[in-house]
């Protein structure tokens, strides 16, 4: 939709973004999937985003406001449709990131492993995520990345994986730089958003049980 800002696209739903969508929902295009990154300033959540998107690794470091993509994949034999809103870790920016959360159906949460800062931050980003979201069980996968620079490492693998365990979110490690593990962070979030999708479709179709529980009437 031309002549909007990304703060109200991200505030906006799919029909509003393209009314065409509203027309085309009888014959159902491939399934769309909101992934948002997040995570402090410089711990790569662009150059994630670009490797995944491109094949190319960014050495620049240039500040993210806010930036979205759009992907076909093919997810366990289905064709899907990945947007991806690459938002900014920069404070400055803080204020706007509720906007965004809201439009997220899942969440990489990135820091550095050489960085214990940004893997205390996590923190406060995981509390405002469930903040906006009201969803203990949002899909959401907690980031390492910079693995190839393990010589470097400030957070140890212990806690990383049991911060992830106390959130009950699986924990991968990522090099934005070796593309190691960067495809299966973004499949596994959106095999996660697609089958609680699916899940909260059957749960709908299924008509009630018969209340066991029900009075009787004499
Ligand atoms: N060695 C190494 N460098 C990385 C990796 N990922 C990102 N970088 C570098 O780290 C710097 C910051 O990366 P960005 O992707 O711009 O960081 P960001 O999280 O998007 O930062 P903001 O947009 O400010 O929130 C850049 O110079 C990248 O080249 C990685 O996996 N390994
Ligand atoms: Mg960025």
């Amino acid at each position: 939709m031309a002549g909007l800002t990304i703060e109200q696209r991200a505030s906006l739903s799919e029909e509003e973004i393209d009314p065409a969508i509203m027309s085309k929902k009888p014959t159902a295009g491939p399934a769309l999937h909101k992934v948002i990154m997040v995570g402090s300033g410089g711990v790569g959540k662009s150059a994630l985003t670009l490797q995944f998107m491109y094949d190319e690794f960014v050495e620049d470091y240039e500040p993210t406001k806010a930036d979205s993509y759009r992907k076909k994949v093919v997810l366990d034999g289905e064709e899907v449709q990945i947007d991806i809103l690459d938002t900014a870790g920069q404070e400055d920016y803080a204020a706007i990131r509720d906007n965004y959360f809201r439009s997220g159906e899942g969440f990489l949460c990135v820091f550095s492993i050489t960085d214990d800062e940004s893997f205390q931050a996590t923190q406060e980003f995981r509390e405002q995520i469930l903040r906006v979201k009201n969803d203990e069980s949002i899909p959401f996968l907690l980031v390492g990345n910079k693995c190839d620079l393990s010589d470097k490492r400030k957070v140890p693998l212990s806690e990383c994986q049991s911060r992830a365990q106390q959130w009950s979110v699986p924990y991968v490690e990522t090099s934005a730089k070796t593309r190691e593990n960067v495809d299966k962070v973004f499949y596994d979030l959106i095999r996660d958003i697609s089958s609680r999708k699916k899940q909260r479709q059957t749960d709908v179709k299924q008509p009630p049980k018969p209340n066991s529980h029900c009075c009787q009437l004499l």
